[in-house]
């Protein structure tokens, strides 16, 4: 907490990717590389690949680090040439993947090799596949998630490039792929930048690579690439929304049908490929967390079908209520990062997320803040199926670079990014634009663009962020200008573990500027698994259990106070955090340790949620 405390959309997405173009330029990359034609930008996003046909590229690749980006300086250096000595050659080659280690893909670097740990910087990944390459169909590689920075090469070919390291991304490989032997090669690149998104410091760990699922999609020559459905706020009986068709002629017919329901619409596409979607739902069993109903949708568009399961539900806000299909509803949530269980680095199996979410489900929650950035995929598909209400968030944390642009276009391509892959899951409520950020005119002008670009991507949802108040022990206000711009209040405060002691907790008194809702989205204390002690020794699972039953108290004086996500479910590994035997590297303020440990305040906090002592839903 320290220093920080003081301290239409396929054109944005372009706009977004033109900003990068200055990185990905091979002619800034060195002098030997000759000057190129431009770099192959990534401008279709596919919906729903997890729902479609693929060929998984997931296992193990070869690797070399490279903290010297030698790979990339062109000539016999060119690791993406992806060059394999023949037999009696006597070409140089410095390098040769086929010789090189491997490593799991889905999987950051710094958890699989204990000399990774702390590596940050460039990386190279290869392997290779065996394709069948289908007539009039398009390939892409998509790729859930590479951080920071990467370049893709299909047999020596740039594919695209992409900046971002917790949204996917799609390069389009139809072109560059071949029937039977295929290489890929990918560079990723995990130096903090100071103007990327998240910027230099954040309070977790960096870790670098391939970390979600990596697959081959073939779709037909134009395909569904794009949709949006939703039950109308006005009656709750109607879906509405589109669906775009990549590559359709005007007139394409599409059709959209819920079997169960026995609903069916069809249309034809417009010039721009796109059908306005509008057809009676009467009768539909509405998605809420105590039933978490999903219809089977089956899109089809020309020879293109593609299947999603989708919950219905309607939210929005009145005054300072949440409204969840019209009613008003208290968020008993947990804030959550995307840290594996037992073994730490970034989640990224079936394992992972159904430890998460059953520890959540435990504890009484209807309601998880998934910190700081996109999570995987994963992750929504189940909270969709175990009624869980999310609030997703773009690693806008702490001082980013208000003032450049560009920075503003990455934090846009982002929102971008996660709108469109979680846009068909109900359990989604709450895009979050932004963590802890220091209130000054810039940062709100930059924010408040981000709102608006938010509630222009997805009417249907509600806007927030984390904001940090003012004030001392006695009197804290939350008046945070952003306010204006924001549909629900989220507020970080740390009364009891930063500033104070758990009974000071008790006398604090709160301002509030706004008739919104207010969702806490932060507070806490740590504590280490097993240590124990009185109440008012720190570290101990007794003092935060014992600041756990503070908060809860002063929190329940606040009477607009509509959700609370205390940090946090599990410890997370975090570079900052370094008390030997205690933190040793990680964030200890975890309701479950990193081995699974529950701690006294886990019981606490259980104990609110299931005697529904938290917030009032009015
Ligand atoms: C915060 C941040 C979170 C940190 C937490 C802490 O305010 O939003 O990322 O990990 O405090 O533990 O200090």
């Amino acid at each position: 907490m320290s220093g920080k405390r003081t301290a239409s959309h396929l054109a944005a997405t372009l706009t977004a990717i033109i900003a990068f173009l200055v990185w990905a330029d091979p002619c800034t990359l060195s002098a030997q590389q000759p000057a190129a034609a431009a770099v192959p930008i990534a401008p279709t996003l596919l919906v729903a690949v997890d729902q479609r046909t693929a060929q998984s590229l997931n296992g193990d690749w070869h690797y070399i680090v490279d903290p010297y980006d030698n790979g990339i300086s062109g000539g016999r250096n060119d690791y993406s040439l992806d060059e394999e000595l023949r037999a009696g050659s006597n070409k140089l080659l410095e390098y040769d993947f086929a010789k090189s280690p491997t490593i799991k893909v889905p999987g950051d670097w710094n958890t699989q090799k204990e000399s990774l740990l702390y590596y940050e910087g460039g990386f190279w990944y290869e392997r290779h596949f065996q394709y069948q390459p289908q007539a009039r169909h398009r390939t892409f590689l998509h790729i859930g998630a590479a951080n920071y920075r990467s370049r893709v090469w299909m047999n020596g070919q740039l594919l695209c490039t992409h900046e971002g390291g917790f949204t996917q991304f799609d390069c389009e490989a139809t072109k560059a792929v071949k029937v039977g032997e295929n290489s890929v090669v990918i560079f990723v690149d995990s130096t903090r930048i100071a103007d990327g998104v998240p910027t230099l410091n954040t309070d977790w760990w960096n870790y670098g690579g391939l970390t979600r699922d990596i697959s081959l999609v073939t779709v037909p020559q134009s395909f569904i690439d794009d949709f949006e459905l939703h039950l109308d706020r006005a009656t709750r009986s109607r879906i509405e929304g589109y669906m775009h068709v990549e590559g359709a002629q005007a007139g394409t017919r599409v059709s959209v049908d819920l079997p169960e329901a026995k609903l069916h619409a069809d249309g034809v596409t417009d010039v721009a490929g796109r059908v306005a979607i509008n057809l009676s739902a009467q009768g539909l069993t509405l998605w809420s967390p105590d039933s978490p109903k999903l219809y089977r949708v089956v899109m089809k568009a020309g020879d293109d079908t593609l299947t999603d399961e989708m919950g219905f539900r309607t939210i929005e806000t009145s005054g300072s209520r949440i409204l969840l299909n019209g009613r008003p509803i208290v968020l008993h949530g947990i804030c959550i990062h995307s840290e594996a269980p037992y073994r730490t680095g970034r989640v990224n199996n079936d394992q992972d997320v159904t430890t998460l979410l059953g520890w959540v489900k435990d504890l009484g929650a209807n309601f998880v803040r998934l910190a700081h950035y996109p999570h995987d995929q994963r992750m929504t598909r189940l909270a969709d199926k175990m009624g869980i209400l999310v609030w997703s968030e773009v690693p806008v944390y702490w001082a980013v670079e208000f003032d450049r642009e560009d920075v503003y276009t990455k934090s846009q391509q982002q929102l971008h990014e996660e709108i469109r892959r979680d846009r068909d899951k109900a359990s989604v409520i709450l895009w979050s634009i932004a963590n802890e950020t220091p209130n000054n005119p810039t940062r709100t002008a930059f924010l408040t663009r981000s709102a608006a670009f938010v509630h222009q991507e997805d009417p249907t949802r509600l806007v927030t962020a984390a904001l940090l108040v003012r004030g001392d022990l006695k009197t804290k206000y939350i008046d945070d200008p952003l306010g204006n711009a924001l549909d629900v209040i989220g507020f970080n405060e740390y009364v009891g573990w930063y500033e104070g002691t758990p009974e000071s907790v008790d006398t604090v008194e709160w301002k509030v500027a706004y008739d919104k809702p207010l969702i806490n989205s932060e507070f806490g204390g740590e504590a280490k698994a097993g240590l124990h002690g009185t109440v008012d020794q720190r570290w101990t699972e007794e003092y935060q259990a014992e600041l756990y039953r503070h908060q809860i108290g002063m929190l329940n004086k606040i009477p607009q106070l509509r959700g609370v996500t205390p940090w946090i479910l599990m410890d997370f590994r975090s570079p900052v955090r370094n008390l030997p035997g205690i933190q040793d590297g990680y964030n200890r303020k975890g309701l479950v340790s990193d081995q699974g440990q529950k701690k006294a305040a886990y019981f606490i906090l259980q104990k609110a949620y299931k005697e529904n002592g938290l917030g009032q839903a009015e």
